[in-house]
Order: structure tokens, then sequence, then C-alpha cells
């Protein structure tokens, strides 16, 4: 009998497609699913002429793994994957893996980490990208959890994952939930990208009045430099698609879907204080787009300029180029300044160059960018923020003025630019010395008395002053 090199159990898109991937690798696999209809089905279909094994319960499916046992799942992430554990739990040994490749809550990663090691088992939260295509030819793997997991996994995961440079996009992420925290910034980072290519759309469609194919065109010669990247190409790929009515995307309700993850980067940047603007402003810029029938009766009754620029097409496609490119690195500043706070606080080492290789293939952020962001984490591994690197220094230097301008001209026009307007003022703070936090301070002192530090005292000293009474500001005596 064929000794099992992994079980995997979930066969909707993702969990068929990585068997598939697994069993091309060379790697027996044996599969379960909830609705065993699905194992007969996949067996009979696409997992025809394949040595991958059908198994119709959870206890047949671990029987022939050989030890310590992999297995594998690919569900709906939440409650299915704890009652699966617990299903799981009764047939294996200490020293087993388990592993969640699902778009899981890291603290739930954490927490579950936990728990099977208390009892013997190690367990693995992987982020898995690329959708059905990389799950099939390739995904980016980033995988964390119990570390003496990570030689038991490690062979299969770097075969079975995309390549680039020959080198496998996935590598061991770090103790805990962090490889699920790593697969949810580069979810947070997916939705800032698409926000921002959604703005240089608009601008191009609402104030430059260009044609699909205009603009189909126009993100083809992005494609090749700077912003070369699978979302560009697959947009350039979008504008040009015409079926039997017409251009299919001018079809499409503009009323955005979302699964989560996004929202997690948000709510987690704001729990850690770190400014995740351009992923914040992508979710809302989601949540006001799904509101399509308040905005058709605003559209009636709210007025503004809906204005269009008149013969400067050529000029504003290069600014917008330049908007598109300056705003993605501060999105990805952004993105790499949470996991690096992250990393703090929730104790583990995370290497931001390794992350940014990952990301060069198999999953829907790869860029040619990714290779820059490397080198700079490569020059500086304690970098702190990415834009105090001299290459994104200059390269944000060259491109601020059309970036500027970009921005002043869809406020004169009435064209809602969130991200690239975020993603300036996130620009302007940070690199500003002097900030008018100290009014709000004053603010806060006056109205709740939460004392203020001043510019010429050591930090920690904390002062009052008695607003009202007109009074020299006080030494606080509170502790
Ligand atoms: P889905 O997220 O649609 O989940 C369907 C699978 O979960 C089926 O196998 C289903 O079994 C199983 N399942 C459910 Br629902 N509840 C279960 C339970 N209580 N116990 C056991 N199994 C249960 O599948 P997917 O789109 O292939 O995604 C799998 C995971 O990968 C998800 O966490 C997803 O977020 C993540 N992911 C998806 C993509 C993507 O592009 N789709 C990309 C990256 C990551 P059934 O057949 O019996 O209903």
């Amino acid at each position: 009998m064929l000794e099992v090199d992994i079980g995997l159990i979930g066969l909707a898109v993702m969990g068929q497609n990585l068997a598939l991937n697994m069993n091309d690798h060379g790697f027996t696999v044996a599969v379960f699913n909830r609705s065993v209809t699905r194992v007969d089905e996949f067996l009979a279909g696409s997992a025809k002429d394949t040595q991958i094994i059908g198994a119709h319960s959870i206890e047949s499916l671990v029987s022939g793994l050989r030890l310590p046992r992999r297995v594998m799942m690919m569900v709906k992430a939440g409650d299915a994957v704890d009652s699966l554990i617990g299903q799981l739990l009764p047939h294996l040994s200490p020293g087993d893996i388990v592993i969640d490749g699902g778009n899981e809550l890291f603290t739930n990663t954490s927490r579950r980490m936990a728990e099977l090691a208390s009892q013997g088992i190690l367990y693995v939260g992987t982020g898995i990208s690329g959708g059905e295509e990389g799950a099939r030819q390739g995904p980016s793997i980033m995988p964390g959890g119990n570390p003496d997991a990570w030689p038991q996994v490690q062979e299969i995961f770097q075969a079975i994952a995309a390549r680039v440079d020959d080198q496998p996009c996935c590598d061991w992420i770090g103790a805990g939930g962090s490889g699920r925290y790593v697969k949810m910034v580069h979810n947070g980072i997916e939705y800032g990208d698409m926000q921002l290519i959604g703005e240089a759309y608009d601008f191009m469609r609402r104030g430059m009045g260009l044609s699909q194919g205009q603009m189909a065109a126009v993100f083809g010669r992005w494609n090749t430099g700077v912003l070369d990247s699978y979302l560009i190409e697959i947009t350039a790929k979008i504008l040009d698609f015409v079926d039997d009515e017409g251009p299919t995307l001018e079809r499409i309700l503009d009323r955005a879907g979302q699964k989560g993850t996004g929202k997690w980067a948000g709510i987690n940047a704001l729990e850690l204080g770190i400014p995740l603007t351009l992923i914040g402003e992508s979710v809302f810029a989601r949540c006001l787009s799904a509101m399509k029938a308040e905005r058709l009766k605003a559209a009636a009754f709210l007025p503004g300029p809906n204005g269009v620029l008149i013969g400067q097409a050529e000029e504003f496609t290069a600014y917008l180029h330049d908007a598109l490119y300056a705003a993605k690195i501060m999105s990805y500043a952004q993105g790499f300044m949470l996991m690096r706070e992250a990393a703090k606080a929730y104790g583990w080492q995370l290497n931001y160059g390794s992350i940014s290789l990952l990301w060069r293939g198999g999953c829907i952020i790869r860029s040619a960018f990714l290779g820059d962001i490397k080198q700079a984490f490569d020059n500086n591994p304690a970098l702190e923020n990415l834009l105090l690197d001299e290459f994104f220094r200059d390269a944000i230097n060259q491109a601020q003025s059309g970036w500027r301008k970009v921005v002043g001209k869809a406020a004169e026009l009435g064209i809602p630019t969130p991200g690239f307007s975020a993603a300036l003022a996130y620009y302007d703070g940070y690199r500003s010395a002097s900030l008018p936090a100290n009014l709000l301070q004053a603010q806060r002192d006056y109205f709740g008395a939460h004392t203020y530090e001043r510019i010429d005292r050591p930090r920690g000293q904390m002062f009052h002053t008695d607003w009202a009474g007109n009074r020299n500001p006080k030494l606080d005596d509170q502790p």
C-alpha cells in the first residue's frame, strides 16, 4: 500500500487545486470533504488518472498517513476549523502536524497553536495567496505557527509554491499567528493596490474622457515600467475585454464586495496605533460603493463640480502614473510599518526582505516593485520605514509633482481619490517635523486635564495649565 505524504480536508476550489498541485510534484495526497460526494466527484473528474486517494471519513484519511502525520485543512475559516480539529485529535499522536491554509484571523491561529502544543500536536496556520490559479500552478505560501513543524512541511510547501529567479515563494514566517498575519497584511495591500488602480481608471474615464481601449493601452504601457504587476496587467485585459453586448466592464454594477481581511488589517492597525490609512481608505471606499441606492439619490441632490479636463490628456496620463507609483510606495511603507509593530507587540521575529520575496510570485500583489523593497531591507534590515530608504526617497521625489497635480485636479473636478489623497496626507504628515498636535494636546488639557509635555523640558515630564484661570503651566503631580 502507498504511504500517503499528506491528508487534505476540504475540496472546494482551493483544496482541489492544491491537491492536484501536490500530486504534480510527486507527493501522495489523500483527500476528504465533509460532503463526501465531493470526494467521489473529484476523483472521477479533475483528479482522474492521478495518484490522489479518496477517503470517506476522517479516520480513513488519517489512517494511511506516514508518520509524523500531516493533515491540511482548506475549509471555510472559523468554527469549521475548530470543529475539524476536534474530529482529528482522537486520530493523531504527539509530533503530528495540523495545517490550516484558510483565511483565518491570526489570533485564532495563535490560540489553536497553543492549545494543540499542549497535546504535542504541531499546528501551522499558513497564508496561501493566488486564488484558484495560484493553488494549481504555484501559490505564494506564508506559513507560521509551531516552528518544530517547519522541517516537516518545508519540502511539500516549497515544491508546490511559485518560483521567481529559481527561489520558492514560500519561507517560514515565524511563531504563532504570524503567517496568517502576514497574509492579512498582503490582502490589505491588495485592497490598496486595487483602490489606487481604480482611482486612476476613474480619473481617466470621468476626468479625461478616455475610452476603454485608450485606457487599456495606458495600463498596458504602465505594465512595462515600475508599475509592472499582475493587477496592472489584468486591468489592461479587463479594459480590453468585449463580449457580444460590448465592453463587459461598462455593464458591471459598481458595488464592491469584500471578505473581511482588509477590515481585519484596519482594525488591527487601529489597535496597534499604526496609520494604515491607504488600506483603511480602501476598505471604506468599498463600503461607500456598496451604498449604491443612497449614492443615486445623493447624485441627484448634492451639488459639486463634474468637470472634465480639456486638452491635457498626455500630461495627466504621466501624472497619474506617478501618483499611482508614489501612492503605492506609501501603501507598502504603511503595511511594512504595521508588520514591524505587530512583531514587537506579539513577540515575532519577522524577516521583511524575505516577506517581500514571497510576494514576488504566485500572489495577487506580485510585482517588480517588491524586488526594490527586498533591496531596501537588504541595505538596512533595521529600516524603520521604507520612506527612509534612499531609493524610495528618490522615487517619491521624482513622482511627487505629478502626484500632487492629480490630487489637486481631482479635488477641483469632483473626482474622489481617497487613496491618492490619503497617501499624500500621510507622506506630508510623516515628513513634518512639526504637526498641529500641540494644539490638540492643549485642547485635551483644557477640557479634560489630560496634561501635556513641553518641547523645552525632558520627555515624560507632564504639565497642566488652568486654561480658564489663565495661570502659568504647572508640573502635573499625577502619576
Ligand atoms: P470555501 O471557503 O468556499 O469553503 C468551502 C469548504 O469548506 C468546503 O470543502 C466545505 O465542505 C468546507 N466546510 C464548510 Br463551508 N463548513 C465545514 C465544516 N463545518 N466542517 C468541515 N468542512 C466544512 O472554500 P475555498 O474557496 O476553497 O477556500 C478554502 C479556504 O481558503 C478558505 O478559508 C478561504 O478563505 C481560503 N482562501 C480562498 C481563496 C480563494 O481564492 N477562493 C484564496 C486564498 C485563500 P462542504 O463541501 O461539505 O460544504
